[in-house]
């Protein structure tokens, strides 16, 4: 099957660039016919082994991690250490809050916040560019040092990302269960990254002193069962993800409703298996990897008859640290093709781009900070100049 034709996602006939044109991003298809097929499965790795005191251990769970990374850039993992109570409560509180009525909802718009937290209706995004727009709801929650028993406390207030919480009278357990599962995500990723920068053939401690005030976004969604075609009715339409690499925690659904394009073009079905998380690289990865690590397109399609809750925990290293390529990444074949740059410019510019309704986004250029100027390697933004 070709990629879905649409407005937004433009596989054109017999060309072989996607575009996905609200997010600038392109990705080049191979033509079916060269012969050498693209990915057709998405490898399950037993990542047990990054809490192994054996460097060997870690190296070879690397491998298959650069394997998967550079192939697929999607990537099943199990036994990671994550109790399935802290997962089990998430999920319950989940199915909770988007039974609430729309009033108790609608009082957490995202409209509301500047920092695009919050609910989201459904068909309030439209990331695939299709007429209805996306058919899921989310609520969206971000990295509070607050919470964080592990960070610097270096966090500059204009990467804070304000949260909105529903009112412990309406959802009593919400907020205190979702912090709970996304300090359990933070540590599984700070551990997680150190196996990527052994991947990278870095020092395992590469990212560490870049985590301090880390991306840890996380965002709770439910799709309803959908009909229609393809082209008509979509979860989450074909994207790619922002930051260094998401780690997506499903229910189970008869129908696998998470789809990850390959280079031929087809959609490749992702079968959810019991106890595992599903990691995929973002376009920041990919950048900062010269193109190694791959930040595959994805989409959702929620067919068959249950409702489907994912909860994505979105991770990436401190939004203001000026990021060029790793340096393991650039040889005489594959010269450095990018600029540095800070996951706070990269991923600003892609949140508005999605979000066409949100207030702000008519006012983009008047909201980015003036650029940032860089003192000692560090970009300082206007309010610490
Ligand atoms: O619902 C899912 O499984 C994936 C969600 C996703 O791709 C995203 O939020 O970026
Ligand atoms: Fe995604």
């Amino acid at each position: 099957m070709q990629a879905q034709t649409t407005a937004a996602a433009a596989a054109e006939t017999g060309s072989s660039v996607l575009r996905l044109q609200q997010q600038g991003i392109t990705r080049k298809l191979k033509p079916v016919s060269n012969g050498e097929k693209g990915f057709t499965e998405i490898p399950t790795l037993d990542v047990s082994a990054m809490y192994s005191d054996r460097l060997a251990d870690r190296v070879k769970l690397a491998n298959a991690v650069r394997d998967a990374a550079t192939r697929v850039g999607f990537m099943q993992i199990n036994n990671h250490g994550i109790s399935q109570q802290i997962i089990d409560d998430a999920f319950a509180e989940a199915e909770k809050f988007f039974q609430l009525p729309a009033e108790e909802k609608e009082k957490l718009h995202q409209n509301k916040n500047k920092d695009f937290q919050g609910y989201e209706p459904l068909y309030y995004t439209n990331v695939g560019g299709l007429k209805r727009g996306d058919c899921k709801e989310s609520f969206s929650y971000g990295y509070d040092p607050a919470y964080d028993a592990n960070g610097d406390g270096k966090m500059p207030s204009i990467l804070q990302r304000h949260n909105q919480w529903p009112d412990e009278s309406v959802a009593p357990k919400y907020k205190s269960t979702m912090i709970r599962y996304q300090q359990a995500l933070l540590a599984l990723a700070r551990q997680f990254i150190r196996i990527f920068a052994l991947a990278l053939y870095l020092p395992e401690d590469y990212f560490d002193n870049k985590l301090g005030h880390p991306i840890a976004g996380v965002r709770v969604l439910h799709y309803p069962p959908m009909e229609g075609s393809d082209d008509e009715e979509i979860g989450l339409g074909a994207h790619t993800d922002i930051e260094c690499f998401t780690i997506i925690n499903q229910t189970y659904t008869d129908y696998p409703a998470l789809e990850v394009l390959n280079a031929d073009g087809e959609w490749i079905k992702l079968f959810a298996e019991p106890g595992c998380f599903v990691v995929n690289l973002g376009d920041m990865m990919m950048r900062m990897t010269n193109d190694a690590f791959l930040s595959t397109v994805h989409r959702v399609i929620n067919r068959g008859d249950s409702e489907r809750y994912s909860i994505p925990f979105f991770f990436g290293i401190n939004a203001d640290e000026l990021i060029g390529t790793l340096p393991s990444c650039i040889t005489e074949d594959n010269p450095q093709k990018y600029d540095p740059v800070t996951i706070f410019d990269h991923s600003r510019k892609r949140l508005f781009a999605a979000r066409p309704n949100h207030p702000l986004s008519k006012t983009l250029v008047n909201t980015l900070p003036k650029k940032y100027i860089v003192q000692n390697g560090v970009p300082v933004y206007p309010e610490e100049q």
